[in-house]
């Protein structure tokens, strides 16, 4: 009697191999592209603890390391013992402030420990099993996991550098933005009718927790800017007394305005000739066509109110970015499904600036939005909460153990997001004082 064999898809084999070798090629074009971004950098400037909030970015390195360590040798089957690496690295263990404190390792040093590291996850991604091993390696979603891990390390890192002591970081490169555009109205607003509409996904590839699980929420009519608010509007604001005025600020926002002593967004500064913005090393006169960046929540709050608007809340802000009302589905970035390329988002950081609103033609979302990904962060009016039915997966420490009403919610990624690190469903976060970030917001209205 012959032996039936259940027959393997023909492409089983080949389909796994072809996705080690993607994760494998993603994995070292990650890592080439954090070690640009360190390359005009001393020693000095690695080991420095710039600000308060930001880590010696000797510590981003080591740490972007260990996370790979742990999750890509040693959780990559078996049961997860620990969420987050003990030791040096450890975010938990060390509070962003006292890491200028620790022993850090000399470059050199740290770059061999990410060889060997690397050297190793490579040669277990050449085992793993995709189909058949745990959830957290069904179709290489831990290696998602921990590329976006080091694309988000990126962005905290051109944080610090914006932030740096001494002599400003001067990029190795900088690619061209697309020039001004003259075809939006500053303030100008699409109409979103309301109704039932989804939100959040499913994806269990690359998405994270916090993203799932997709789900439906019901809509008001909205009002919803074209593009993010630019310098000049909020110039306008600045110019007619709008840190001074009590009414446009909530109580905690009034509060963090006094404690804070601020008269303009983060890198504005007031010089003979005008206001002038810095991004890096390039300090240019500010340029009313660009979107507003470093403010923080209160601030945006405080310009909405001026505006006689509001903040959008997320499920608007992802309305807005991505629901195609014809079709009845959510699409992944506004311009649609394709991967990202240069001509349809100012993501990738190697621009190192903002882009005019506007500028990027095919960045638009089906209601009309413009540069709802890119260029920066929108803060919305959402505390960051899990959605109905959140499980945390594969580690609580991401996202649960931040949810409450301390954190807003931002959308959209910036000018120094990986596009891996971003889609129309993904949640970022921080506190509401916060403007180290590359945040900027736009203003919605209820029809
Ligand atoms: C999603 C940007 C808020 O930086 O705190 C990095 C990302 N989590 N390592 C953060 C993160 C763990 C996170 N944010
Ligand atoms: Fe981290």
């Amino acid at each position: 009697m012959t032996h039936i064999v259940p027959a393997r898809p023909a492409d089983t084999n080949a389909t796994a191999d072809q996705l080690r070798a993607t994760l494998a090629k993603e994995l070292t074009e990650a890592r080439r592209r954090t070690l640009w971004l360190v390359a005009p950098l001393s020693d000095e400037d690695l080991h420095r603890q710039h600000d308060p909030l930001m880590s010696p970015i000797l510590w981003d390195l080591g740490h972007i390391a260990a996370f790979e360590d742990l999750w890509l040798t040693r959780n990559l089957t078996g049961r997860i013992e620990f969420s987050e690496m003990p030791g040096l690295y450890n975010p938990f263990e060390h509070p962003r402030r006292v890491r200028g404190t620790l022993a850090l390792p000399g470059l050199g040093e740290a770059r061999e420990t990410m060889d060997e590291i690397r050297t190793r996850a490579l040669a277990r991604l050449e085992t793993a099993d995709f189909r058949n091993g745990p959830r957290l390696l069904l179709n290489g979603f831990v290696y998602r996991m921990v590329l976006q891990h080091e694309y988000q390390h990126d962005e905290t890192i051109l944080q610090t550098l914006q932030l740096k002591r001494g002599s400003p970081y001067r990029p190795v490169e900088r690619r061209p933005l697309p020039p001004p555009i003259d075809i939006h109205r500053p303030g100008e607003m699409v109409f979103f009718p309301g109704g039932s509409v989804e939100v959040g996904t499913n994806d269990r590839s690359a998405a994270y927790d916090n993203e799932r699980p997709r789900h439906q929420v019901n809509i008001e009519p909205f009002w919803i800017d074209v593009t993010p608010v630019t310098n000049g509007q909020f110039l306008k604001f600045v110019e007619a007394g709008g840190y001074r005025r009590r009414e446009l600020w909530s109580d905690e926002g009034w509060q963090w305005l006094s404690e804070a002593d601020v008269v303009a967004p983060k890198h504005w500064e007031k010089t003979l000739g005008g206001w002038t913005t810095r991004t890096m090393d390039l300090i240019r006169p500010l340029d009313p066509a660009r979107p507003v960046c470093h403010v923080c929540y209160h601030e945006a709050d405080a310009y909405a109110k001026f505006a006689g608007k509001r903040l959008p809340t997320e499920a608007e802000w992802e309305t807005a970015a991505s629901w195609d009302p014809s079709a009845g589905v959510g699409r992944r970035y506004p311009w649609g499904d394709e991967p990202w390329n240069p001509e349809l988002a100012n993501l990738d950081q190697s621009a190192f600036d903002t882009a005019p609103v506007g500028a990027c033609l095919r960045n638009v979302s089906p209601i009309g939005c413009y540069g709802m990904i890119g260029d920066v962060w929108e803060w919305t009016s959402s505390d960051f909460r899990g959605y109905p039915g959140f499980e945390p997966f594969p580690y609580a420490e991401y996202s649960e153990a931040f949810f409450g009403s301390e954190y807003k919610v931002l959308r959209g990624g910036s000018w120094a997001t990986r596009p891996g690190a971003v889609r129309a469903t993904f949640r970022n976060w921080d506190y509401p004082i916060r403007r180290q970030i590359f945040s900027g917001f736009r203003c919605a209205r209820d029809a």
